[in-house]
């Protein structure tokens, strides 16, 4: 028989053992929900960035005739494993449909989506993304015969217009007829191959994308003057990276990795100059940037959980905004003087918050 005395220290020991198991199994349960998953580390242990892109968008991403993939997305895929791994060469890609993309990432297929994808609120909360600044701005706009005598979207009543399943595209489009009671037909793809087979074959009388897009499949066009890009932009496409909701060491890096070289076109670091910056910095913001110190001061760290200097990587390896930009979009047509994708000091969007 147990006395009163240890009667109350089994009570109390129990008490006391169901305390610590209820207070770790809480700490575990929030700490799980609060952290979310850590792409960052499984990429630096993987020693391999996984980007989802697009494989056939000339100028966004493509495979050249190399085999290799190339195109603007495709360096912000470069630019972040040379943040990350030093070694922009160390992507693997892995093409997706515009339908299957938000799948592939919510199902850790991949590590970041770049490609050609619009931010928009229920992809970003409903799908349980996570978008950087946007790295182009678009809209989307209509493309047509010069033969065919269209010349507004109102004037296009009647019409069949092919557009790609899955795409902010598809939304937009009925909006602008349906809202406007102009009747249309949308006859719809997966993929744009056999889109742009309907098109030309004169089954759809207009091809409607994001204006860069149209602007892409263009100049792919025999002869592109053949085809007419209308004046009128039906929607707003702000294009960029994403990352699963709450994976916020990987985010902070493409985030600061993609407004590192939009400050660098600002401060004129290119890729031929940024090692010569590095060592003789003009100034303690372009030390801040490229992770070294200012006039025998430390460098800074801002704890990202990768390399301080890491914007030496990408800006050696990528280059800065405007190189990449220049070297992808302006082939295409897509100036950025006037536009959205100047420099905010030239009147456009291209800004980026200080490296401080
Ligand atoms: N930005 C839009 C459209 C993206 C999109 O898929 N665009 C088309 C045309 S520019 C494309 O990339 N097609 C390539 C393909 O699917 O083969 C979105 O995010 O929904």
């Amino acid at each position: 028989m147990l006395n009163y005395r240890n009667k109350a220290i089994v009570v109390i020991s129990l008490l006391f053992s169901m305390f610590v198991i209820f207070a770790c199994t809480a700490e575990e349960t929030s700490s799980e929900s609060s952290s979310g998953s850590n792409t960052l580390a499984t990429i630096i242990d993987r020693g391999e960035l996984v980007c989802g892109v697009n494989d056939n968008l000339t100028g966004f991403g493509v495979v050249n005739s190399a085999g290799q993939f190339e195109g603007f997305d495709i360096d912000f895929c470069k630019a972040v494993a040379a943040a990350i791994l030093g070694d922009a060469g160390k992507v693997e890609y892995v093409p997706l449909t515009a339908s299957a993309r938000f799948e592939a990432l919510a199902a850790n297929e991949i590590d970041i989506l770049i490609r050609n994808t619009t931010w928009t609120a229920s992809r970003d909360r409903d799908l349980g993304n996570d978008f950087t600044a946007p790295t182009f701005y678009d809209g989307q706009g209509m493309m047509v015969k010069a033969s065919s005598g269209y010349d507004s979207i109102e004037s296009m009543a009647g019409s069949t217009v092919c557009v790609l399943q899955g795409t902010t595209t598809e939304l937009n489009l009925d909006d602008r007829f349906t809202g406007s009671g102009i009747a249309y037909t949308p006859l719809t793809f997966e993929t744009n191959d056999p889109l742009q087979a309907a098109y030309e074959e004169g089954r759809c009388d207009g091809w409607t994308t994001d204006k860069s897009g149209l602007a892409s499949k263009r100049a792919g066009f025999s002869t592109p003057s053949d085809h007419v890009v209308l004046a009128e932009t039906l929607s707003k496409e702000p294009l960029g990276p994403l990352t699963r909701d709450n994976d916020s060491e990987l985010y902070d890096v493409v985030q600061w990795v993609v407004f590192g070289m939009m400050q660098a076109e600002e401060s004129g670091i290119t890729s031929s100059n940024v090692s010569s910056m590095a060592s003789n910095p003009s100034d303690p913001g372009i030390a801040r940037l490229l992770g070294v110190g200012f006039d025998g001061g430390e460098p800074s760290d801002f704890g990202f959980g990768i390399n301080v200097d890491f914007m030496q990587n990408v800006i050696s390896q990528v280059g800065n905004y405007g190189e990449v930009y220049e070297s992808h979009l302006v082939p295409l047509g897509l100036t950025r003087e006037g536009s959205l994708n100047a420099q905010w000091t030239e009147g456009g969007l291209i800004y980026a918050p200080p490296f401080r």
